[in-house]
């Protein structure tokens, strides 16, 4: 390199650092402009949440009796009613995510240990971590590999930070359900784009187990469409439902608050803190899953201190 490129960079580095200290000045701080803490009120309200007698004999079809016994029977359909509540828009991103960490190392750095999925099917791999999920992530993609004690440890660090008068904390199972189910005749289908999964529509919606997966890897069961991503996307990335509440069935599954049991009445309306059952409820569908488990109905449940490659969250607040 000569020393007149040498001198162009630092004409450009200085430049950069003029513009950075100019923006600093002017923008809000970046936490509070990250994506991640953007919310959608949703009213109070009662709805019918659970699985239709269309979606069971759908799912018979695609199984067998024997596994839809085994995998779908707890979602029970049946009336659900909620406060007011707020929701945020967008999974909670990378970013925020590291801004947390760099503010707690000593607590973040030995998160190691992920489930993901091998050559051999899922395993418990040491080396993996929110930093390194075993594929490529950029910074406005979900943060995964996250246990649930350490989602509510970030939201507690949230909070103290932003300090705000309603605190932020994860959405109860049955609001989740509400939220994704959207509002209108859309919320009488299985998902919010419709009930079809072979339509191309399902990859206008959602980061989903598409095609691009399954040229990665080969799967039984996917969604005959492109979307684009065979991972993790952009929190702010595919259709919204009419909530404008974006990925809720793709991308990441979503912590609740809730305990998981078979029969969700027990917790699905409050955030199971006392840890009265043993696993978390989970909701929505990952970039992995096929398309029997993408559906607003679908409740899976996780030991509290595992985590998971396609596991990550989204923040709720109450509505006072
Ligand atoms: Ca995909
Ligand atoms: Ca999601």
């Amino acid at each position: 390199m000569d020393l007149k490129s040498v001198g162009v960079i630092t004409l450009l580095l200085a430049n950069n650092v003029a513009i950075a200290e100019e923006k600093k000045d002017l923008s809000p701080e970046p936490l509070l402009a990250d994506k991640s803490l953007s919310l959608i009120e949703i009213p109070s309200q009662c709805y019918m949440k659970g699985q239709l007698e269309d979606e069971k004999q759908w799912l018979i079809s695609q199984t067998s009796q024997d596994y839809y016994a085994q995998k779908f029977t707890n979602e029970n359909y049946h009336e659900v009613c909620v406060d007011s509540f707020k929701i945020s828009q967008y999974e909670v991103t990378l970013a925020l995510y590291q801004q947390y960490s760099s503010e707690n190392e000593s607590t973040t750095l030995g998160e190691k240990g992920c489930y993901v999925v091998g050559d051999n099917g899922w395993e418990n791999n040491l080396e993996a971590d929110w930093r390194n999920p075993t594929f490529e992530q950029v910074h406005t993609h979900p943060v995964v590999c996250i246990s649930y004690y350490e989602a509510e440890n970030f939201i507690a660090w949230l909070n103290n930070k932003l300090n705000p008068t309603h605190r932020y904390r994860l959405p109860t199972e049955g609001e989740w359900e509400l939220a994704a189910r959207g509002e209108g005749k859309q919320r009488l289908s299985w998902r919010y784009w419709g009930n079809d999964a072979g339509a191309a529509k399902a990859c206008e919606y959602g980061n989903i187990s598409d095609l691009s997966l399954n040229d990665y890897k080969q799967q039984d069961q996917f969604f005959n469409c492109h979307d684009g991503a065979v991972q993790t996307a952009d929190v702010h990335s595919f259709k919204p439902n009419n909530y404008q509440l974006y990925n809720m069935l793709g991308n990441v599954q979503e912590f609740t608050c809730s305990g998981f049991s078979d029969t969700p009445l027990l917790s699905e309306s409050s955030c199971d803190k006392e840890e009265t059952m043993e696993h978390i409820t989970v909701k929505g569908a990952s970039w992995y899953y096929p398309p029997i488990f993408n559906r607003a109905a679908f409740r899976g449940g996780l030991p509290r201190h595992l985590r998971f490659f396609g596991v990550g969250f989204r923040l709720a607040q109450d509505v006072e």
